[in-house]
């Protein structure tokens, strides 16, 4: 008797125990598989709105960008190798040039009309390897790219011409 009525509270409370673990063992399946639906929903909505923006961002802007980035570029080294043609009209008498200042960039091509008026003059600057033959009453073409970035004397090398005045200063500006 006493067993027995010990025995049926405790199977009643095994019983009880076993209905509350099973209970909760359906929630926590649900929960898991609502959670894991849940998770993979958001997932794949994550991927959808992550791969739109991307798609469009390298169709839109990165596509462009490397366009804009190779023009500079391009720009950048035309600007560098394509030299400015620089044409000047100098004068050469006794005992002067005119202009006696001329001021180029780095790079530029310097193409001088050289036009020696009266006596033969002619047009050198040692330091950029320039030098014209001698002219009188006469003009010629000097061309050559200034390649050194300074200050330098162009002279004429006509008997003493040069002491004489007969000098002037192209300036290379880097
Ligand atoms: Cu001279």
């Amino acid at each position: 008797m006493a067993e027995n009525s010990m025995d049926t509270p405790v199977e009643a409370q095994a019983d009880k125990k076993m209905s509350t673990i099973a209970v909760l063992g359906i929630f926590l399946v649900v929960g898991l598989v609502a959670f894991v639906m849940m998770n993979s929903s958001q997932v794949g909505q994550k991927n959808d709105l992550e791969a739109l923006p991307e798609a469009a961002v390298t169709e839109e802007s990165l596509v462009p960008n490397e366009e804009e980035v190779g023009e500079a570029t391009e720009e950048g080294t035309m600007e560098k190798e394509q030299n400015t043609l620089q044409e000047i009209a100098i004068e050469g008498g006794n005992y002067y040039y005119k202009p006696d200042k001329l001021s180029v960039n780095l790079g530029d091509t310097v193409r001088i009309t050289f036009s020696s008026v009266d006596m033969p003059h002619d047009f050198n600057i040692d330091e950029l390897n320039v030098h014209s033959e001698i002219l009188e009453n006469d003009s010629a073409v000097i061309e050559f790219i200034a390649d050194q970035v300074g200050e330098f004397e162009f002279y004429c090398s006509v008997g003493q011409h040069r002491q004489l005045g007969m000098i002037g200063t192209l300036t290379v500006n880097e």
